[in-house]
């Protein structure tokens, strides 16, 4: 059953999600609403844990396919790991991250690649998403308008490599990881997915203004009164809505699964007969 019979640091794959790639999609105005297409950034994730006979961590590559950025801002895109251990915490120096795309001035890193400044382990997989999708001269963004250019994706492979430490795959606890946009090159404003608090780098006077309803004291984040997001993961591709349609138009059931606060139409992203208005979404590769 060893995925590495030849390698005798290595002997299993761990993959998260279980098959193929988990997907995100983020709008960049909040606290506003903004034109909500959910385009503005749009980052595919899959990672692979590799562990050895004794079930302790060995590497992990988490690779992220950056396909869409339908906005005017600079936006850059990185994860915590709330539930890290303990262990992991007091062992996170001996840990090392590459692999990241950092070229702005505006995150400070620690010698081993995490951020500084952070309580729980934090990394930033890249601060300018047009350094990877570059603008093809015309549109407003990338990938988000039919009549643009298509530009190709763009995949990153940030690893973590382990030293000597012994931890196992729970220490890590990347299945609660929390990812997050950092709107225009400004470290202070995080978006995230709802109810999932920013990070300490965050500027925590924002929650709750304009049209963010975040209520730190009971768990509300990153949500409308009606519940509505500005974030969303899902677990297979998102075809994203092009540039300026709001993803209520797009995917007709959208708007009951948020205000149901996700106990309607769960399945709302599916093809299903009479979920979407095919002609607002992008659909070119
Ligand atoms: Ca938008
Ligand atoms: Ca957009």
């Amino acid at each position: 059953m060893d995925d590495y019979p030849m390698d005798p640091l290595r002997a299993f794959n761990n993959l998260f999600p279980a098959a193929g790639y988990g997907s995100l999609a983020f709008e960049d105005l909040w606290p506003g609403m903004g034109d909500y297409d959910f385009n503005d950034v749009v980052v595919d994730y899959r990672f692979l844990t590799v562990t050895d006979a004794s079930n302790y961590v060995v590497d992990v590559d988490l690779t992220f396919v950056i396909k869409a950025s339908g906005a005017y801002y600079h936006n850059g895109f990185g994860f915590n790991l709330p539930d890290a251990s303990a262990l992991f915490l007091s062992r996170i120096n001996a840990l090392n991250v590459t692999g990241q795309e950092i070229k702005e001035n505006y995150i400070s890193l620690k010698s081993n690649g995490f951020e500084n400044g952070q309580s729980k382990p934090t990394v930033i997989v890249f601060d300018d998403v047009f350094n990877s999708l570059p603008h093809a001269g015309s549109g407003l963004g990338v990938n988000t308008e039919m009549t643009a250019p298509f530009v190709p994706y763009d995949t990153i492979v940030v690893h973590i490599s382990t030293g000597t430490e012994k931890l196992l795959e729970s220490d890590f606890a990347l299945s609660t990881w929390n990812p997050f946009i950092m709107v225009d090159q400004q470290r202070g404003i995080e978006v995230h997915l709802a109810d999932r608090p920013p990070t300490d780098l965050a500027n925590a006077a924002l929650l709750g203004t304009m049209d963010d309803d975040s209520k730190p004291s009971t768990g509300k984040f990153y949500k409308t009164k009606n519940n509505l997001p500005w974030a969303i993961e899902i677990v297979s591709a998102f075809e994203w809505p092009v540039e300026k349609v709001k993803i209520t138009d797009a995917y007709l059931h959208f708007l009951d699964w948020a205000v149901s606060a996700g106990s309607a139409y769960g399945d709302w992203y599916l093809d299903h007969s009479g979920y979407r208005d095919r002609s607002k979404i992008y659909d070119k590769h």
